[in-house]
């Protein structure tokens, strides 16, 4: 009999470990695609965003018009309003300085200026320590080097950038 009570016991803790975990999972990974077909067909990219405000791969190789998904997981310890961090694509020809330069005040819109948002071809949202945030889209067709950057305060000009080179 006390056996039996141990065994309900621990599968109603595991039971209940497992719901956390996936509460846990649902809260920190936000995708600003709606495009499900897409992201099953997608070719995933995982980066991450450290406190030393990089990225720990700065260059991404991609062909013309495939579909990617960027995941972008931040590490440390710091809080989410003085560190944090996204991935933002821009289309060729946009100047990054200018384009972060608009932005750094830009909070209530995870610091992409609203008037800068055809500057973009794809964003995550912001991912504080510990989160993870993720972004669907379709690479150009038009081969070149496409720059990606944090447009968290600050992170651009300290070297939180790269580049997809598509080819
Ligand atoms: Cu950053």
């Amino acid at each position: 009999m006390k056996i039996m009570t141990i065994c309900v016991l621990t599968a109603t803790l595991s039971a209940g470990i497992d719901v956390r975990a996936a509460q846990l999972t649902g809260t920190t990974t936000s995708t600003t695609t709606t495009d499900k077909a897409a992201a099953g067909k997608a070719r995933t990219i995982e980066l991450i965003g450290t406190e030393k405000m990089k990225f720990d791969t700065e260059e991404i190789a991609a062909k013309p018009g495939e579909t990617l998904r960027i995941v972008l997981k931040a590490v440390g310890t710091m809080p989410k309003a003085v560190m944090a961090h996204n991935f933002v694509l821009l289309k060729p020809g946009v100047d990054a300085t200018e384009f972060n330069k608009a932005s750094f005040n830009a909070r209530a819109t995870d610091f992409i200026a609203p008037e800068r948002k055809d500057d973009v071809i794809a964003a995550t949202g912001l991912a504080g320590a510990g989160e993870t945030v993720e972004v669907v889209f379709k690479v150009p067709a038009k081969p070149g080097n496409y720059t990606f950057l944090c447009s968290f305060p600050g992170h651009f000009a300290m070297g939180m950038r790269g580049m997809l080179k598509v080819k």
